[in-house]
């Protein structure tokens, strides 16, 4: 952490020193004031009691509730190297500039620990070091394969709480994380560069049905038109956005790397657009609640998983399939006797 200046909010959690966990009792009300004062040590400690699935995540959860449903939620996606982290850096550095407290997320499918293996982002993300309006976390994927962390929608929710207007969610686009990240943002950006056949990956991983808007970054390049043809194309063969009242995509082209006219601020002026039709056709919300539902899902579905490994070797399961293997019950009786004792 030496290479940031001290009192920001880059922070990343070090594996948790045995004994760390219980030593001292957290005050949960006084962290969630100070994180909506914009303490950024405070962000930083909720956000790795969410991570660590710390005992006190639930009362957390409840503390940060009545705060939460504000920012702006962006996710970013594209193959590797198409220009995200630099993309980010840019979208803050004018969202900055317009005033607004901005959080990031950057989510790393190919690190078992937070932080580690972006530390090339770190560094690109320090020009906003020292900036108290900007609060910048990586997270690991923590074996989800190829997805977000399971904890990044409470990562979300704390840096929602502590005010940030906007917050940006960046992943690598491999598979699964481009429809986990759709599923987290309300508007999501698909990033392609000339030349790397982006448009036809998009179309066969199904990110045209992901993308809210797409972003030709590194249009400094040849190849931009092309990409941009090739988007154009995908598009017309079809897909959601050919329903009436639809949202079609958008197409901008960017070169994130250029302090100037660098169409940054086209694709700010395009996702107010975004924001402006969710809002109008009422699938904004239908996003939140599906959001929410898929999330308290996920909970449930882990508390009943974790019962059922209780049943494991225990008396009941035994004596069911004890009774399975007589042949005086199938197992799909077996299964609903034993989901009903839950
Ligand atoms: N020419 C040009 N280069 C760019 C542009 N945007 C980013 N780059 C360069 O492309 C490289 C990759 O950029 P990153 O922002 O790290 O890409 P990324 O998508 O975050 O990469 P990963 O996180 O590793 O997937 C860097 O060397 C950038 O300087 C651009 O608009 N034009
Ligand atoms: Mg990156």
């Amino acid at each position: 952490m030496s290479e940031v200046p001290a009192g920001t909010a880059v922070q990343t959690s070090a594996p948790v020193a045995p004994g760390r966990r219980g030593r001292r009792a957290v005050d949960v009300p006084a962290l969630v004031e100070r994180a909506r004062e914009g303490d950024a040590r405070s962000v930083a400690r909720l956000i790795s009691l969410v991570e660590d699935a710390s005992p006190a995540l639930r009362e957390v959860a409840a503390a940060l509730a009545p705060h939460t449903g504000r920012a702006q939620v962006l996710g970013l996606t594209g193959s590797p190297g198409v220009g995200k982290s630099t993309t980010t850096t840019a979208l803050v550095r004018a969202l900055r500039q317009d005033g607004k407290r901005v959080g990031v997320l950057a989510v790393d499918p190919s690190s078992p620990f937070s932080g580690g293996a972006l530390l090339g982002d770190r560094v690109r993300m320090q020009d906003h070091a020292g900036d108290d309006g900007v609060f910048i976390r990586s997270m690991a994927s923590r074996g989800h394969l190829g997805g977000l962390s399971w904890a990044t929608p409470q990562a979300l929710r704390v840096l929602d709480a502590a005010g940030c207007d906007v917050v940006l969610i960046e992943t690598v686009g491999v598979g699964q994380s481009e429809l986990e990240i759709a599923s987290l943002a309300d508007t999501t950006l698909v990033l392609v560069a000339p030349g790397m056949g982006d448009g036809i990956q998009a179309a066969k991983a199904g990110i045209l049905e992901v993308a809210d808007v797409f972003v030709v970054n590194k249009a400094d390049r040849d190849g931009a038109h092309q990409a941009v043809r090739d988007l154009r194309y995908m598009q017309s063969l079809g897909g959601r956005y050919s329903e009436p009242g639809g949202w079609r995509p958008p197409i901008c082209r960017t070169v994130a790397s250029r302090d100037t006219d660098n169409g940054i601020d086209d694709v700010l002026a395009t996702v107010a657009d975004h924001r402006t039709w969710l809002e109008s056709s009422g699938e904004g919300h239908r996003r939140r609640a599906e959001r929410a539902a898929r999330e308290i899902e996920a909970i449930a579905l882990a508390a009943l998983r974790a019962r059922i490994g209780d049943l494991r070797g225990s008396a009941t399961l035994g004596a069911l399939a004890e009774r399975v293997v007589a042949g005086e019950t199938d197992p799909y009786a077996a299964a609903d006797e034993l989901v009903a004792r839950l």
